[in-house]
């Protein structure tokens, strides 16, 4: 059967099996890859998987599978899929759900539960697979008669795209046989539009009068692929550009506009514009509300300033900050509405440009100057661990990094086209200043849910969707530790990703607070682990220790080199000191208060 056969989909209503209605369903979505592990409860539609032109890529574990389908995702724009076995192959794929959840990512899992004939009976691998994703999905179908299934199925991948998250597909596995009439239904995929024209409107008056309007480019601009859109805006307006938290790659870095992320471990630079300007333009964006702490020491969220926000999911306008104008529409859609309203429009910030571009620039060399002096952490607990560190060697011999400069080196040989997945962690944190993209869909952070282990089963997903990119994770040894086993994906399936591994023997980012507020009394933080690289070895993987800092460039682009040429994974440990940059949740602890006598020296 030729290529073409076996993705036509059949038309009108026809014979056939639930398990082909499922399958052919999934055709007319345009799956083309499925993650996760075989099992007796799909083993009938799984059959004719091949023949459809669907591969299922087996996974170590079903949370990885949850993470590559978000990554494929979230590079592609396109539907990521799963599947697994009742019971626990589902429940183990929880946490990634959630993950997908708060990345928006237009995930699909399909999750095949216990058989009509025997639920309530406490059988084997029985248990209720709606409420375990009831708060981390966007939709539930669950499948209430066999003759339904292509018509669930589709609403599934209808709703991901629409409501832009994961849904669920919920199905009874004696489901998938008998004999059904059906029909396949076509995918419906939603025209947003740029919004309604009077908040348009308004929108565009507020500007008009603005003196030091600051744009914000969120992860709705990647989305809707609309950063076109946005520079013409942003250009029209001659503001500053910053990225959102963790959508690093909504604006390019090289756009003379471009300031750099807010939030954690962000640009000094684009929070100090921020702090001065009189009306933001939040572009595809929900401002969550840890993208916006303040940081640095600054509280830089401006007050005073009208906001206009644009977002496309209508329950996001004004829940987080107080807003002007909330206009509910695409990204990409609002931003030309917007542009084309301004174009042959006097605007008062049109008067103050030269000046405004002159702060910008000021405000954007010295951040770069700060970064490249800022070497390493000079808090009291970090210049005590590097000395400490200076004194031990690394089982490899050389010597412990600092993180910043492994950073800088890092982001310096970064290949043209990466794609970057970036874990929970200390190290992970501070990489948020030194990743900068020219491209839309390039940068994967573990967004608002922050569980650890998300980075690298994120990028092999991005890997399989995009397999002409160069694909890097960053992972701490913690968070390493939670997703190395799925090297062996990388290697059993040819999926070949670079992990780059911050070797610092703690889980730094919760020490970091016993340090500010525990008095440094260490409980469960410290990491005593093997060579990372070795381990990758012994799992079929490439594996580098690099402990000299001359070392870092040279090495990430050999690894890059065997990935792209070679189809080779590579396991990239780099050994740095213990040093810690600033925490998370400075907001969120406070100091102990101990009531009772057994514990009075605990504060
Ligand atoms: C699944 C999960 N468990 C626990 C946490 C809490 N947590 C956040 S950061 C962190 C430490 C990460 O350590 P590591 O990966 O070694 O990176 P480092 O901070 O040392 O750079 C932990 C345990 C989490 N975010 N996710
Ligand atoms: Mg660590």
């Amino acid at each position: 059967m030729s290529e073409q056969d076996n993705r036509s989909v059949v038309q009108g209503p026809t014979k056939m099996t639930p398990s082909e209605a499922f399958v052919e369903t999934l055709v007319a979505n345009g799956v083309t890859d499925m993650f996760g592990i075989m099992g007796s409860a799909f083993m009938d539609a799984m059959d004719i998987f091949a023949p459809a032109g669907i591969r299922l890529i087996p996974v170590v574990h079903e949370q990885g599978a949850g993470h590559m389908a978000d990554g494929y995702a979230r590079v592609s724009g396109r539907h990521g899929t799963l599947i697994g076995q009742n019971g626990p192959g589902i429940s183990n794929s929880v946490t990634s759900i959630a993950a997908a959840f708060w990345a928006h990512s237009p995930v699909v899992i399909v999750t095949p539960e216990t058989g009509t004939g025997t639920i309530g009976l406490g059988g084997f691998q029985e248990c209720n697979q709606l409420p375990m994703f009831q708060e981390f999905v966007k939709y539930q179908g669950h499948v209430t008669h066999p003759s339904r299934m292509a018509e669930y199925t589709g609403r599934c991948f209808d709703r991901a795209m629409s409501e832009m998250g994961p849904t669920q597909l919920n199905i009874p596995r004696d489901y998938f046989y008998g004999e059904i009439t059906c029909e396949i239904p076509k995918p419906s995929r939603l025209d947003r539009g740029p919004g309604g024209s009077k908040s348009l409107d308004e929108a565009a008056d507020i500007l008009a009068k603005a003196k030091f309007p600051v744009l914000i480019s969120g992860g709705g601009v990647v989305q809707a692929g609309g950063v076109e859109e946005c520079k013409a805006l942003a250009e029209r307006l001659a503001c500053p550009v910053v990225n959102s938290y963790l959508h690093n790659d909504s604006f390019p870095a090289s756009h003379p506009q471009w300031c750099g992320p807010l939030g954690y471990q962000g640009s000094k630079a684009a929070m100090k514009l921020m702090a001065q300007a009189d009306v933001v333009i939040a572009l595809g964006s929900r401002l969550g509300p840890f993208g916006t702490l303040p940081q640095h020491g600054m509280d830089y969220w401006p007050k005073e300033a009208k906001i206009i926000q644009i977002d496309a999911d209508n329950k996001m306008l004004g829940l987080v900050k107080k807003i002007s104008v909330g206009i509910c529409g695409d990204a990409k859609d609002a931003a030309a509405a917007l542009t084309e309203r301004l174009a042959n429009r006097k605007l008062d910030c049109d008067a103050t440009k030269d000046a405004r571009l002159k702060t910008m620039n000021e405000e954007k060399d010295a951040w770069e100057k700060e970064l490249d002096g800022w070497t390493h952490e000079k808090d009291p607990y970090s210049l005590d661990m590097i000395e400490e560190n200076k004194k031990e060697k690394p089982f490899s011999g050389g010597e412990y990094l600092h993180p910043r400069q492994v950073l800088r080196e890092l982001e310096k040989a970064m290949p043209p086209r990466a794609m970057v997945s970036t874990d929970i962690g200390n190290i992970n944190s501070v990489a948020n200043s030194y990743l900068r993209f020219e491209e839309p869909r390039s940068f994967f952070a573990a967004m608002s849910f922050g569980n650890c282990g998300y980075a690298f089963p994120t990028m092999i997903g991005a890997k399989v969707a995009a397999p002409d990119r160069p694909a890097i994770s960053y992972a701490g040894d913690g968070a390493w530790g939670m997703s190395l086993m799925e090297t062996m994906t990388c290697v059993r399936h040819n999926i070949p990703v670079t992990a780059v591994v911050f070797h610092n023997r703690q889980w730094g980012a919760e020490k970091k607070n016993q340090v500010d507020f525990y008095n440094r009394r260490f409980v469960a933080g410290e990491l005593d682990n093997q060579s990372f690289a070795e381990i990758g070895r012994a799992m079929g993987a490439e594996g580098i220790t690099v402990d000299k800092l001359e070392d870092v460039g040279p090495a990430l682009k050999k690894a890059i080199d065997m990935q792209m040429n070679e189809g080779k994974t590579t396991i990239l440990e780099i050994m740095c000191t213990r040093e810690l940059g600033d925490p998370f949740r400075r907001d969120a602890l406070s100091k102990p208060v101990r009531h009772l006598d057994k514990y009075k020296d605990y504060v």
